[in-house]
């Protein structure tokens, strides 16, 4: 059995798939802190959980104009130490919404896909250093690659994998961390002890865990997760019709909303209501706005958005989520809508036909929920 050493998971958590392990906040403990704690904190796992001993574990750095460098645990740690706060969320999130209209493939996620943590780490360009890496030896940045291996392998020996286009690292607002500190503590085993790379803004996919190699290459990783999945083909595109090549892999996410307080259809008192959520955007954009209709769009209420509090940390641009919460006044049984604006001016679509794809991702149109007043 692979998963026979698979670590304890927290009862709270949402259990979507068992081997391997895929479960999800429950939406109402994601709006009790600005941090997810780490028990909850959703997992997605494509493969078993590897066995990693932090004492023996090195990371591997190689590839074009980089020496070979093998670094162990503690090499990592003399770095200088930073933290950072970003939320990571998987770009399958939400999938069971847009699936309502049209059946989509994928893990049955609600909008608990999705967490935001502090993390801590060595940066990863005072690490690539060390392997002689200077940016100016790479002169069309566009064409090289940062990929990343995991450790979890499938039966034939194939790790987990993805990449960034180096554009990415060279960007001096671009916070990339190997992390081996997940909210003060050290990263879990399910998300990635003892080193996960840390790639805020951009879907989590790309945030591989138990890291095993940095590799620069004049190619993207060929892993089947940056090859296949997380790309988002158009609305008439089906798995029998798909040419994989057709659309880059994911990286900066789309603003989106949900609300964590209520479920659809649940019954609530007439009166005064408390609504909360979380609403992100990926890219470093902050959000602006988060507003909330009770008549389908005829006129919105301003929720009240939380401090992104980052003060002490030293994040170069906004990776984290906020939360929000409205006091509404309901009389009657309605449909409640939440959508959010990010720093780009960016707005969520009002529904999901258009952005619809068959793989279910990046559902990131307007959450409605119906709730039933008691008269
Ligand atoms: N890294 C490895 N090595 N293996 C994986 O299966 N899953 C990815 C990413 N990194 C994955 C991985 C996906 S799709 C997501 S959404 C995030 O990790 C989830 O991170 P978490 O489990 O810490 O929440
Ligand atoms: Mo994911």
């Amino acid at each position: 059995d692979h998963f026979k050493g698979e670590p304890m998971r927290h009862p709270a958590l949402i259990r979507r798939a068992e081997k391997p392990f895929n479960g999800e906040t429950p939406p109402s403990l994601l709006i009790e802190k600005f941090h997810t704690p780490n028990d909850v904190f959703y997992v997605r796992n494509h493969l078993p959980v590897p066995q990693v001993d932090a004492k023996t574990y090195s990371l591997e750095i190689d590839g074009i104009s980089l020496n070979e460098v093998s670094l162990s645990l503690q090499d990592i740690k003399k770095f200088p130490k930073v933290s950072i706060s970003a939320t990571i969320q998987c770009g399958g999130n939400r999938r069971t919404e847009m699936g309502k209209g049209k059946p989509v493939a994928g893990l049955g996620w609600t909008g608990g896909a999705i967490g935001n943590a502090k993390w801590t780490g060595a940066r990863l360009v005072d690490v690539l250093r060390t392997a002689g890496f200077k940016p100016e030896a790479y002169k069309h940045p566009e064409k090289f690659h940062v990929k990343f291996d995991g450790l979890d392998t499938d039966q034939s020996g194939e790790c987990y994998g993805a990449s960034v286009p180096l554009s990415y690292l060279l960007d001096g607002n671009f916070d990339a961390i190997l992390a081996y500190e997940m909210n003060d503590k050290p990263i879990p085993i399910d998300h990635g002890f003892p080193i996960r790379i840390v790639l805020p803004g951009i879907v989590g996919a790309r945030s591989v865990k138990w890291l095993s190699r940095v590799s620069i290459s004049d190619e993207e990783s060929q892993s089947p997760w940056q090859q296949r999945d997380y790309k988002v083909f158009s609305p008439s595109v089906s798995l029998e019709t798909v040419d994989f090549s057709a659309a880059p892999p994911i990286m900066e996410t789309p603003v989106t909303s949900y609300i964590c307080s209520h479920d659809d259809g649940d019954k609530v008192k007439k009166g005064p209501l408390k609504l909360q959520g979380y609403a992100f955007s990926g890219g470093g954009r902050r959000i602006i706005r988060v507003e909330i209709s009770l008549d389908k769009g005829k006129s919105w209420n301003i929720a009240k958005i939380s401090d992104t509090n980052d003060t002490n940390l030293e994040n170069t641009r906004n990776w984290s989520w906020v939360l929000w919460e409205a006091n509404i006044n309901i009389q009657s049984s309605a449909e409640i809508w939440v959508k959010a604006v990010d720093s780009g001016y960016n707005q969520q679509p009002e529904d999901f036909k258009n952005i619809w794809n068959y793989r279910g991702l990046l559902a990131t149109a307007y959450h409605k929920i119906y709730l039933d007043v008691l008269t």
